[in-house]
């Protein structure tokens, strides 16, 4: 992600924050990630660990938190380890920070080169009484490569046999999940970045257009805006709208088809998650505006019962229990249809078949423990409801990022089109 400057305030209190959920006496251990390969000697953009970069704001690889918060010496309660940086390195690969820079972005006053760390290590592991070891324990992650925190734990429990370890992830979910007020600027922004995109697709679609160039013009405005996109984005026209996670972007656009865009920029290691769903023609045919509204009449209801104390769950049943109405009324199904449904199979998730919300943050899918944790002031999730008619090839998703207060859920896309008839307005200018 490019560089924007963060005010390091937002480190030094997600560190003050973590500290006050650790035992006394312990010391907890975060490892960037790795920049991963490609072929021959390619590599993949690098993605900075979300928990090192909420922790310390340091966007570079082979990067080391050692974290010790009630150390009885000040210079040992924190210690961040980075590359060291040479005139080689420089000429090759860039820029890479000075131990001044990490000082400054981070916040942390003893910054060293990564080759000091093991010596610094060993003396926490005979002096503290317990150990934090970072993992992935995000409940839909399918990792098949081992990462850098994982290969240390491995490295650990082989040297220190006898040490006790806890898992540092929960603690993470547990402060991740709700945003101060520097994080939600920060994915307003993330927002506002996303809408600028809509905006240049909204004036560019006409049929003919190539799901492709249509990619391309949400990058052109990330781009230019310091924005990269947050995840592989969906670009679906015609029957390609009920691909739940279509990411091919290839096809012409067809007169008289919808276009699904689920799209979101991401802007200062934040992301924004938003979808809309516009006719390419830049008029709903009948059907199509039937079904948008009932899709937005379910966007509506569910922000209406997002209060804290819900669970991702209670969302969904919501979501639901409202899609079944519209559904009706759709004609998609009848009352003595439903009334004969079988409560394993509900009729609605044949429409409506994936959650209405998840949590939204430093990652897309931001960490959540969705069986247990209620929502609360200060999370950012998604509302998204959809209704998917495959028989008819017309899918329609509507999506938009949210933060919740004590009185409910406050969009952070207001300004981007979502009724109807402001699609078109714009569409037809
Ligand atoms: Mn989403």
């Amino acid at each position: 992600m490019k560089y924007i400057p963060t005010d390091p305030e937002l480190f030094i209190q997600n560190r003050a924050r973590l500290a006050k959920l650790m035992k006394p006496g312990s010391v907890a251990v975060v490892n960037s990630n790795d920049i991963m390969p490609t072929n021959a000697d390619g590599t993949m953009a690098f993605v900075q660990n979300s928990d090192l970069y909420y922790l310390t704001g340091i966007n570079q690889e082979e990067t080391i938190l050692l974290f010790c918060p009630d150390n009885p010496n000040p210079m040992m309660r924190e210690i961040l380890f980075i590359r060291e940086t040479n005139d080689y390195l420089t000429i090759w690969e860039g820029y890479k920070y000075t131990q001044e820079e990490a000082r400054r972005i981070s916040g942390i006053q003893n910054v060293r080169w990564i080759s000091d760390f093991p010596v610094f290590f060993r003396q926490m592991m005979c002096e503290q009484r317990e150990v934090y070891l970072n993992s992935n324990e995000h409940y839909r992650a399918t990792d098949c490569v081992e990462t850098r925190d994982m290969r240390f734990i491995k490295q650990c429990q082989k040297d220190y046999p006898l040490h006790t370890y806890f898992r540092l992830a929960q603690l993470m979910h547990e402060l991740r999940v709700i945003k101060s007020p520097t994080e939600i600027e920060i994915i307003r922004q993330a927002c506002e970045i996303t809408g600028k995109g809509f905006a240049r697709v909204l004036k560019n679609v006409k049929p003919g257009i190539n799901e492709a160039e249509v990619e391309a013009d949400f990058a052109y405005e990330f781009l230019r805006h310091k924005a990269v996109f947050s995840f592989l984005p969906i670009i679906a026209s015609g029957a390609n709208t009920c691909v739940l996670h279509y990411i091919r972007n290839d096809q012409v656009c067809q007169e008289g088809d919808l276009l699904l865009l689920d799209v979101g920029a991401g802007y200062g290691n934040y992301v924004a998650d938003m979808t809309r769903t516009i006719p390419i023609s830049g008029r709903f045919t009948p059907r199509q505006r039937q079904v948008y509204e009932a899709v937005l009449r379910v966007y509506r209801g569910v922000m209406k019962a997002m209060k804290p104390g819900l669970g991702i769950e209670d969302l969904r049943r919501i979501a639901e229990e409202l899609t079944q109405e519209e559904c009706l009324r759709l004609g998609l199904f009848t009352e003595s249809e439903l009334k004969a449904q079988s409560p394993e199979a509900p009729l609605v998730r044949k429409y409506f078949m994936h959650g209405v919300s998840h949590s939204i943050g430093i990652d897309v899918h931001d960490v959540m423990y969705p069986q247990y944790q209620k929502i609360a002031p200060g999370w950012v999730l998604s509302c998204e409801p959809g209704i998917y008619i495959r028989e008819e090839g017309l899918g329609v998703r509507l999506e938009d990022t949210v933060y919740l207060t004590e009185n409910g859920a406050v969009s952070l896309m207001e300004n981007i089109p979502l009724e109807p008839d402001d699609i078109e307005a714009e569409m037809n200018k």
